[in-house]
């Protein structure tokens, strides 16, 4: 049977770039969100409104889909084993997507497969913490917090200072890890299909000069550990049950490559592939999802990827300034999500610039950042 008929869960930008990529191979979508204004709606044959953590909610989209697909792993796995179970065909695995969404399970079970990582433990909710704790991390100074469930995004991480913890406790159980320093962030799209599996160029993650936020993104990036790299990415991917598209987040200090963390579905730093590759991360996936084996994707040109969020301090209409000087530029794209409101940090659209010259689209860059915001309407 010819695969033409998508569930989503999840209807956001992942969803929206997806669903364009799709349609020009004839499929449709239908989609499961909680909001009928959410970015995928546009291009959707069907909204179905509902939670994804309802199980009726997530059979009521099976039931016209011929294979199942998501773009947040903020999902009910549980149900998608069931419809798995029945024979629905789910991409990615929901064993996979039930490993990847509990951070602790992630690191143990990629501990388990030998992948390099920050080392770690799961400190127990209201537990204090013991300094005996913190031997075997590399950085005395800090360490990294994590929510084990919920946060992406950047949402629930916390960097503390060691001596800060000690004799503390939360009220939740979180992951603790080693904050590795020197710290370069790298991230590879790897698409695994039955008989083969393909990753993009590496991209790195080049963050502020002030602090943890990311900047921007560049493909492809400039790395002497290009080939560990590239090895963790591809061997903590196989190890992973089932098929899928996944971006695989790493650190690099200089000497060692350490997987951070996983996501089954497309991917913020994949968003440049569209126009700087032979095929997008939105174009592996839906070839995935046809049954078809991933292609070859091939870099054309080199790429600088922005994200352009929501002011601080702000919840409500906004527009974008200088969106008329991109207009009349070339190999630039701003792709605006059509979110309905603005909030804090919030992921509303993102600048791509293609070129021959990673130095020159860098500059570009440089200046279109102060030209181009969000700005509250
Ligand atoms: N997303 C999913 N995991 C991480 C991210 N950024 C994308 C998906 C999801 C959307 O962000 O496309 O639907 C949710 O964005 P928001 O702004 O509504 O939280």
């Amino acid at each position: 049977m010819k695969t033409n008929k998508v569930g989503v869960l999840g209807g956001g930008q992942l969803g929206r770039m997806l669903i364009e990529s799709g349609k020009k191979m004839g499929l449709t979508y239908h989609v499961l969100e909680s909001h009928v204004d959410c970015p995928a709606a546009m291009g959707a044959e069907k909204l179905e409104l509902g939670s994804l953590q309802s199980a009726t909610d997530i059979e009521k989209l099976a039931e016209e889909a011929d294979v199942l697909t998501i773009e947040i792993e903020k999902v009910n796995a549980k149900a998608l084993q069931a419809l798995k179970e029945k024979g629905k065909v789910v991409i990615p695995d929901p064993q996979s997507i039930l490993i990847i969404q509990n951070k602790a399970r992630q690191r143990q079970y990629l501990a388990q497969h030998s992948i390099s990582q920050p080392a770690f433990f799961v400190q127990k909710a209201h537990q204090s913490f013991e300094s005996h704790q913190f031997v075997q991390f590399s950085n005395r100074q800090k360490v990294v917090l994590k929510f084990l469930e919920g946060g992406y995004d950047g949402k629930g991480v916390q960097i503390w200072p060691i001596q800060e913890l000690e004799a503390q406790s939360f009220e939740q159980d979180l992951l603790v890890e080693d904050c590795i320093q020197p710290l370069e962030e790298y991230a590879i799209l790897v698409a695994k299909g039955k008989e083969k599996m393909t990753s993009f160029p590496i991209v790195k993650m080049v963050v502020h000069e002030k602090g943890n936020l990311l900047d921007h993104l560049e493909m492809p990036a400039q790395t002497h550990q290009a080939e560990d790299l590239k090895k963790t990415a591809l061997a903590a991917v196989e190890a992973l049950p089932g098929l899928g598209l996944f971006a695989v987040e790493m650190f690099a200090d200089g000497s060692n490559v350490y997987l951070n963390e996983i996501a089954p579905r497309p991917h913020n730093s994949g968003h440049q592939s569209i126009h700087n590759c032979t095929y997008s991360q939105y174009d592996q996936l839906n070839f995935l999802l046809q049954g078809q084996n991933p292609k070859l994707p091939k870099m054309h040109s080199a790429s600088v990827m922005m994200n352009l969020l929501g002011p601080e301090g702000w919840e409500g209409n906004y527009f974008y300034q200088g969106q008329e000087e991109i207009n009349q530029m070339q190999q630039v794209h701003l792709y605006d999500y059509g979110k309905s409101i603005s909030k804090p940090q919030r992921k509303l659209g993102h600048l791509t610039l293609w070129g021959d010259d990673l130095l020159t689209l860098r500059k570009t860059l440089k200046e279109l950042k102060q030209k181009v915001k969000v700005l509250p309407a």
